[in-house]
């Protein structure tokens, strides 16, 4: 490897006189910047974040054994964390975001509380649970892609017949980072549900904002992006257009409201790969995790190719090369620290690598 570019800054030898005197330092909580300065300004992304993929076939028997083994008003929420092996115990699926796969049973409701994070839904199995948010409820489909802002009172229930099962994503890590933490219960265990169905997407989803509409939050006012809406606007524009050499066909959730993100911390994105797709490797600093919502294909991130199907789930570390492949029609979803990278003006790119 070219050590140029894997080291900014080499340390000075370190002689017993220099050693003797960091103990001095040491001993006043001071320390010398040279003997750390490679380690903590590295010339390029050095994430503890590893490659890692999870077969959904794997994890779901496990998650319906967790159902056996505690009720949802035991854990709160039932919900597996998946875990990046290079981040062990610390929660987290890359330096920045958690995912877990949350199962909620026929007849469960996951009492009603509110958090300083964000979090998303993406549904993966079932239909006809609800999540409700701030008086609203939304039925929840596969391929659904869900928000619960910051703060936003949000419970959850099942009243069909059989499981439910979605993934989770949340900016604990960043909201942690900040030590910005708050939640609390709402006073009983569901919020009133004051407001109908299918209200905010007719309100804010119809490409158009009620005439005197401000905005009361930095987050999207849709909190509910069906697959039915996502599915057919991919489907169109392959028809349409030609798929990016690296993308596919892939778009960005909005705020209509302000053209900008969902989410001010978590972005996300829905990409069609055509049958046959062989992308060309792409790197990005937005650490990513893929949801495979149709079709069957492989990635390669870094030098190790991933095989998917659907509701497999994949990481990508920031700065990894990227490149995607397609056997057949294939939708993936995918979320990333994006908007926050980009609003702090750190996020960069190369599409496609030379
Ligand atoms: C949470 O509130 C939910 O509301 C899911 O479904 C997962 C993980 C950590 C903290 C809060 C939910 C969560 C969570």
């Amino acid at each position: 490897m070219d050590g140029a570019s894997t080291t900014f800054y080499t340390k000075p030898t370190l002689t017993a006189e220099r050693k003797e005197f960091y103990g001095r330092l040491a001993a006043r909580s001071a320390a010398p910047l040279w003997e750390v300065l490679g380690a903590i300004i590295p010339p390029e992304p050095r994430p503890e974040t590893v490659p890692f993929l999870w077969h959904y076939d794997d994890l779901r028997p496990l998650l319906m054994e967790a159902g056996h083994l505690l009720t949802e008003k035991e854990a709160e929420r039932r919900v597996l964390i998946l875990e990046n092996p290079g981040l062990l115990g610390k929660s987290r699926v890359t330096g920045s975001l958690y995912i877990g796969l949350q199962l909620i049973l026929p007849g469960e409701v996951a009492r009603c509380h509110r958090h300083a994070t964000s979090a998303l839904r993406f549904v993966l199995e079932g239909n006809g649970a609800y999540t409700a948010v701030e008086g609203e409820r939304t039925q929840m489909h596969p391929g659904d892609f869900i928000l619960t802002p910051s703060w936003t009172y949000h419970d959850h229930g099942n009243p069909s017949d059989g499981p439910m099962v979605w993934l989770d994503g949340l900016d604990i890590p960043i909201v942690n980072l900040f030590d910005t933490s708050f939640a609390e219960h709402y006073p009983g265990e569901v919020q009133p549900n004051t407001i109908a169905y299918g209200d905010s997407l007719a309100r804010y989803g119809a490409n158009m904002l009620p005439v005197d509409y401000s905005p009361t939050r930095p987050s999207s006012p849709i909190f509910n992006y069906p697959y039915s809406r996502s599915r057919e606007a991919l489907e169109q524009l392959k028809r349409n257009s030609e798929p990016h050499p690296s993308h596919g066909i892939k778009m960005r959730f909005v705020n209509p409201v302000s053209g900008g993100y969902t989410m001010p911390t978590i972005g996300a994105f829905m990409q069609l790969l055509p049958s046959g797709f062989s992308g060309a490797a792409y790197r990005q600093t937005d650490a990513t995790i893929f949801v495979v919502v149709e079709g069957q294909g492989r990635t390669r991130i870094g030098d190790q190719m991933y095989d998917w199907r659907p509701r497999d789930i994949f990481v990508a570390p920031s700065w990894a090369p990227i490149a995607h492949e397609a056997q057949n029609d294939a939708i993936v979803f995918s979320l990333s620290d994006r908007p926050a990278q980009q609003a702090l003006g750190l996020w960069r790119e190369q599409v496609p690598m030379k």
